[in-house]
């Protein structure tokens, strides 16, 4: 399952998820031994999408890996290979022929072949999975460098001239509830002559337009339909009305779905729709102990019953893009997402490099794209925990947000940082997240109050006071079943609550800071090899444990979130 609903009725689409052969490749002789061309006979079988970090004997094992699958063409013609999610650095190859390469995990990427025959052909991919001083996310993290094709893999079968790079924007006047809409997009052929094609658009199966257009031999026309929607229904956190777009040639179709809302900025409140909205949120890796980062929709389902019923209303999607699937399910229960990157504790050295640049600005680029239609996201955020009190992470993190806003006006950007009061970069973002941990750390759970009068002063002396703050992770860890009489024992359930319990009260009791995310919905594997104090191999943050049995700081969370309304009403009162 890729999305909640399908994309194409038209363009033939076949998922290749099921076995694959698979063959460690820990010395790095596949190039040279050809097995692009002819695969290992001793391999073993691995399913496609998963990790290869939850099967026999491959549990700490990160480096490089093959795959491969037969597919079948029942007719000859351009095909559109798209992985949703391969770990690292992945090399395409179809029929023993390089077609294609990508950097990067947790975004999709396509390879296009104009013409393939009928019959059978072989898909190979290598993948390594290696971190390195250069790679995102760093060597040093604080989860599992999982491995593997984590999402799947998807053929389209796709006609001469195919539809491509569509895009949905709006200006949306809420007191009118209307909106301007302009959907843009290409007709791309990959035929031998010149095409006349049929376009039509239509908004919730109603038409909106009809045109033809011309499209040379292998050559590309832009489209752009501008036309205004009338009485709107806004997407809504109680009631997320969804419209869905449909473009289609009679021979090809693409089916995209968005929500119309308006997110902005003012007196130290995010706006949703005109109204302050206070974020209830936690910070979830999209991570199981079973599936890794290849996480099935059920249980997608299932965290977010269980973060609906904590009474949340946000998720920070830490630290990196997360599925369609996910997005799909929120954006259909009206909650809110912060999406990022994982540029997780760079230091100066990372960010003055290249290749750690080049890398960020495509991640951002591809994160930006792919998930530009949910309508639960509000937040892109560029990095975390990065050393943002220096120059060079100020001229890294201004090149990073400049990006952001010339792709996506629409959005608030944001960051998490842990050196608020000496943080140069505050001025850079519309919202600023910080993570502080008092109370586990160092210090105890009371410093939040002072610390937040010093954040004030600090913002201010930087220009920054009006921007609103997202207290983006603070907690501590809880041992699933460990509790006790004791007050104040690290590690206990009962200590873990009592942070959280403190810390929200203070934060709530703060007027520049707009929403809480807690660190974290659940546990998660870390890695024991460059985290060596994680009990267990976790981080047992979570306030429920990695199999998603809720401790006591979940029911504490639930009361206290429960108890607070979303709007700024409530907080006056
Ligand atoms: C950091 C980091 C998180 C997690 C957390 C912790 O703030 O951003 O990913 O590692 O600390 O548990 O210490």
């Amino acid at each position: 399952m890729i999305r909640t609903f399908k994309q194409h009725h038209l363009r033939q689409t076949q998922l290749l998820d099921g076995q694959w052969a698979f063959a460690a490749d820990p010395g790095r002789v596949g190039h040279e031994r050809g097995w692009a061309l002819s695969f290992p006979e001793t391999h073993q079988s691995m399913f496609v999408p998963s990790c290869w970090n939850n099967e026999w004997e491959l549990y700490d094992y990160e480096g490089v890996a093959w795959y491969h699958t037969p597919f079948t063409l029942n007719q000859g013609g351009p095909i559109r290979l798209l992985f949703h999610g391969v770990m690292g650095d992945a090399e395409i190859y179809v029929d023993g022929q390089l077609t294609g390469s990508h950097y990067g995990g947790f975004t999709a990427f396509e390879v296009v072949i104009p013409g393939l025959a009928a019959g059978v052909h072989q898909l190979v991919v290598r993948t390594d999975n290696q971190h390195t001083h250069q790679t995102i996310p760093l060597e040093r993290v604080d989860w599992f460098h999982y491995g593997g094709i984590i999402r799947s893999v998807e053929l389209q079968e796709l006609p001469d001239v195919y539809l491509d790079k569509w895009k949905i924007g709006y200006d949306l006047n809420i007191q009118g509830r209307n909106a301007n809409v302009k959907v843009t997009g290409l007709l791309q052929s990959l035929g031998q002559h010149e095409a006349h094609v049929p376009l039509a658009l239509s908004c919730n199966q109603e038409r909106v337009e009809a045109c033809h257009y011309v499209v040379p031999a292998g050559g590309t026309t832009e489209i752009s339909f501008e036309f205004q929607m009338d009485d709107v229904r806004l997407w809504e956190l109680d009631d997320p009305n969804l419209y869905y777009f449909q473009v289609s040639t009679g021979q090809d179709d693409w089916i995209e779905r968005t929500g119309f809302r308006k997110v902005e900025v003012k007196d130290r409140k995010v706006l949703l729709n005109g109204e302050a909205v206070y974020f209830k949120g936690v910070n979830r890796h999209e991570e199981h102990p079973e599936w890794g980062f290849a996480f099935p929709p059920k249980l997608m389902k299932k965290d977010l019953d269980i973060t609906i019923h904590m009474g949340c209303n946000a998720v920070r999607g830490s630290h990196y893009p997360n599925s369609q699937y996910w997005l799909d399910l929120l954006d259909e229960h009206g909650m809110i997402f912060w999406s990022e990157i994982p540029l997780w504790q760079y230091q100066t050295s990372h960010m003055t490099d290249s290749v750690v640049q080049q890398r960020a600005v495509h991640m951002l680029e591809e994160m930006i794209e792919e998930s530009y239609h949910h309508p639960s996201i509000l937040f892109w955020s560029v990095n975390n925990e990065c050393a943002t009190e220096t120059e060079e992470g100020l001229a890294f993190n201004r090149r990073l947000v400049q990006r952001v806003r010339a792709l996506d006006e629409s959005r608030l950007v944001t960051f998490a940082t842990d050196r608020p009061l000496s943080d140069i970069t505050l001025s850079l973002f519309d919202v600023i997240g910080i993570n502080q941990y008092f109370g586990w750390y160092g210090g105890k759970v009371e410093q939040f109050e002072a610390f937040l009068q010093e954040y004030k002063a600090y913002a201010e002396k930087m220009a920054s006071a009006e921007k609103p703050v997202i207290m983006a992770e603070f907690g501590g860890a809880g041992i699933f079943g460990d509790v006790g009489w004791e007050e104040n024992r690290m590690f206990s359930e009962d200590y873990q609550s009592a942070i959280l319990e403190s810390a929200l009260g203070i934060f709530r009791n703060d007027e520049q800071v707009c929403g809480t995310f807690i660190w974290q919905f659940s546990d998660v594997r870390s890695d024991t090899l460059r985290f060596r104090d994680r009990a267990r191999g976790f981080n047992n943050k979570g306030i429920v444990n990695e199999y998603r049995k809720p401790k006591l700081a979940y029911r504490t969370v639930k009361r206290i979130y429960d108890s607070w309304e979303a709007g700024e009403k409530e907080i006056e009162a």
